[in-house]
């Protein structure tokens, strides 16, 4: 997959074009950036098809450069850019608060090429002076450069999946009767170090050598029979074990871990004279099981535990009372309640994007483009929404699979005011209200804008609610006890936004939040047609909060749901 490496190429090309200022070509780089990045294919696949100028924000040009990447590994036009600006770019993008503009001009001003310069310029107080910068942004870049140092090194959970899954499907076409990822990404964990991979085989040496000379593989790290190491050409990296069949549930357990569970299951083997390891479960010398996960959880006295749960969180002591939750299941989502289209600043039509989660199985979808005040992404003026208002009525009369939803994302500003007028919003199905803008407030303002839009009784949806972007941007300060209170008063559901970077709330926070009694919605906030997938990503986020579909209000029929938001 050179998915990975096509996006990074555009976005630094947007990036390198953005230091003269933003104009239709550099949003035309992120635009097909983000298409390539995101999508479910190989885009290699795609361009074999001749399918390349279907994909949303690619045309004719951009698709010459995507086959002269894919073909060639790099770009002309691209290095011609860089040898303009010799920056270490991608790290110094990385920082929140830094954009093209202000690299070029920590460059231009102070000759900073990389981290290390930002970081000695910023303790020496040099940045401050200059224009546009003060005290305030030097002392973010600082408390950023921390942040970014800790984070780096894992890839998100949404762009790895695909790739673990295709490495799956690539490897049961060789001589394995069984294959399965282990690891954090069985566990659906946010963030991912590397892709583990466990395998059943009596011909090891075939199956090694045809993993180790897959079209993906960068380098070999370790080739051996039971255990095989690679690098990817992304730069990610794989390990693959052999196991026998005997072993494979018990290997599985030990290998999705996590560590901390793994630790505390062993302890528990221990206390019942057993043993535990890769495996299998021992009681003296003789192995009692291991075939599969189930028999060594029910040979050990335990409910079977679902891979999201294995973090030590509590889910080891609730099995062995027998009081595990029924996790909300992949297929029990009967709608999306956060979907942008061209109407704002999404790429597809309501009407595609309708048909598409019509053919998911849902039920219903709301379409909720941004309004007025959130110009970057194009937002309705009032008028605009009620012409989109008309064009859901006559659409619905056309649909069959699929009820559209009447809504909007509505902005809350720096008071905790709405951006559209209460009138308009009684006519909507769905409010969903987010903050955009101004993260940089106090705790208890931040906190007070949030608890005025659940506060008005047309919001019916907290959309990302602590606003993280991983490896950009911390949650901002919110008192999240006091938002799950008023949540509850107020009948306001909190989103777990799907996105990859976003999945937000995250696992901790909805297991707080499903304690205190808040509802929750599980949303893609789709902004075209490949991201509708991200449903998968929110759930398992959920279900790493141990929710049940009792919890998740889009598990419900449309009739219940109506009831519910009346
Ligand atoms: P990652 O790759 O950082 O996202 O996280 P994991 O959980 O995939 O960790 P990884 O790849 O180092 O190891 C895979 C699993 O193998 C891990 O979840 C638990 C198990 N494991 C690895 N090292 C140890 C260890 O020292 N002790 C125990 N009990 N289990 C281990
Ligand atoms: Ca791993
Ligand atoms: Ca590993
Ligand atoms: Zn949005």
């Amino acid at each position: 997959m050179k998915n990975r490496k096509v996006a990074t190429i555009l976005n630094r090309i947007a990036d390198l074009l953005e230091m003269d200022g933003v104009d239709f070509r550099t949003k035309a780089y992120r635009r097909a950036a983000h298409t390539v990045e995101f999508l479910s294919r190989d885009i290699q696949d795609v361009r074999n098809e001749g399918k390349l100028e279907e994909l949303p924000g690619i045309g004719k040009n951009l698709s010459k450069k995507i086959e002269e990447i894919i073909d060639t590994g790099s770009l002309e036009y691209y290095e011609n850019l860089k040898k303009e600006f010799p920056v270490d770019f991608e790290a110094l993008v990385a920082i929140e608060g830094l954009g093209p503009k202000s690299i070029k001009l920590l460059y231009d001003e102070l000759g900073i090429k990389n981290l290390e310069d930002l970081e000695k310029a910023a303790k020496r107080h040099r940045i401050r002076r200059l224009k546009g910068m003060g005290d305030k942004k030097e002392h973010q870049i600082i408390e950023n450069l921390k942040f970014a140092r800790k984070t780096t090194g894992r890839t998100l959970l949404g762009q790895i999946l695909p790739l673990a899954e295709g490495i799956k499907k690539e490897l049961e076409k060789s001589d394995v009767s069984d294959v399965e990822i282990a690891g954090s990404i069985r566990r659906m964990q946010e963030t991912v170090g590397d892709i583990d991979i466990l395998v059943v085989t009596d011909k090891p040496k075939q199956v090694m050598d045809y993993f180790t000379s897959m079209d993906e593989v960068g380098k070999i790290i370790v080739k051996g029979l039971l255990k095989s190491t690679i690098r990817l050409k992304n730069g990610v990296q794989v390990d693959i074990r052999v196991f026998n069949e005997d072993s494979f549930g018990s290997a599985l357990l030990y290998f999705t871990g996590s560590k901390e569970t793994n630790i505390d299951m062993r302890k528990i083997a221990i206390r019942n004279g057993l043993k535990l390891n890769e495996y299998g479960v021992y009681m003296d010398e003789k192995q009692i099981a291991g075939k599969t996960e189930e028999e060594v959880f029910r040979k050990l006295g335990m409910q079977y535990i679902e891979p999201e749960l294995r973090e030590n969180r509590g889910e080891i002591e609730a099995a062995l009372k027998g009081k595990l939750p029924k996790l909300v299941e992949y297929n029990e989502i009967m709608g999306d309640l956060q979907i942008h289209t061209k109407w704002s600043d999404g790429d597809a039509s309501i009407q595609d994007m309708a048909q598409k989660t019509g053919k998911l199985g849902y039920e219903y979808i709301a379409v909720t483009d941004h309004t007025g005040s959130l110009k970057i992404a194009g937002g309705m003026d009032e008028n605009g929404i009620k012409r989109q208002i008309k064009e859901i009525d006559k659409l619905n009369q056309n649909l069959d699979e699929i009820i559209v939803l009447k809504g909007v994302e509505v902005n809350i500003d720096s008071e905790g005011r709405l951006d559209v007028s209460n009138e308009l919003l009684e006519n909507m199905d769905i409010v969903v209200a987010a903050l955009h803008s101004g993260f940089r407030q106090s705790r208890e303002k931040l906190t007070g804008r949030i608890v005025s839009a659940m506060e008005n009784e047309h919001v019916n949806i907290i959309a990302h609610p602590t606003g993280r972007k991983i490896h950009y941007r911390m949650a901002y300060e919110l008192d999240l006890e006091k938002i799950f209170e008023v949540s509850k008063e107020t009948g306001t559901f909190l989103e777990v936004n799907s996105q990859p970077n976003r999945l937000d709330l995250k696992d901790i926070n909805i297991k707080r939040a499903i304690e205190e009694g808040c509802k929750l919605v599980i949303n893609t906030d789709a902004h075209n047609l490949d991201q509708l997938s991200y449903m998968k990503l929110g759930t398992s986020t959920a279900r790493r909060g141990w929710a049940e579909s009792k919890d998740i209000i889009n598990t419900l029929p449309l009739k219940k749901l109506e009831k519910l938001l009346s």
